[in-house]
């Protein structure tokens, strides 16, 4: 199978806790590869945009108030089938329903706060992937 991109954010929660390294670990420990990576905090703007498809839901003012709560590690990972294995990595959205062993299940403490986003499909990884990333930020494997 073909390379693959997949977007993902390390949350604010998941920041605090000073776990990084540790989910960096379990996408490299998983053959995933990251090819681009920064802190950032979010603005509201930024937020609203990044989550605009769910901007009719109820929970979309509390969503974008923890987005915004602290810095975010933003990162494009790279690999086989790398949409699907990051979001078997992260687990079900609701860490109550995530699998043992899956970020959400050991680093999210709810629904709300819940450690990690990764892209649903390629589609939306190649979008969410160009609303935080130039071209020249991403660094492909060359060796
Ligand atoms: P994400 O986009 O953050 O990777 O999460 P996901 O695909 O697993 O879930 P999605 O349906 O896209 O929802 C985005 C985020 O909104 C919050 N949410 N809260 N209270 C609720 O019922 C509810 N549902 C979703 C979660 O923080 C989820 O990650
Ligand atoms: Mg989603």
């Amino acid at each position: 199978m073909a390379l693959e991109r997949t977007f993902s954010i390390i949350k604010p929660d998941a920041v605090a806790k000073n776990v990084i390294g540790a989910i960096y670990n379990r996408f490299e420990s998983a053959g995933l590869r990251i090819v681009a990576s920064k802190m950032l905090h979010l603005s509201k703007e930024q937020a609203e945009g990044f989550y605009a498809e769910h901007s009719e839901r109820p929970f979309f003012g509390a969503l974008v108030e923890f987005m915004t709560s602290g810095p975010v590690m933003v990162q494009v990972l790279e690999g086989e089938n790398a949409v699907l294995k990051n979001r078997e990595i992260m687990g079900a959205t609701n860490p109550a329903e995530a699998l043992a062993g899956t970020l959400r299940a050991d680093y999210a403490a709810s629904i709300d706060e819940n450690a990690c986003h990764g892209s649903d499909a390629p589609e939306s990884a190649a979008r969410e992937i160009a609303y935080f990333f130039s071209d020249e930020e991403i660094c492909p494997r060359t060796r």
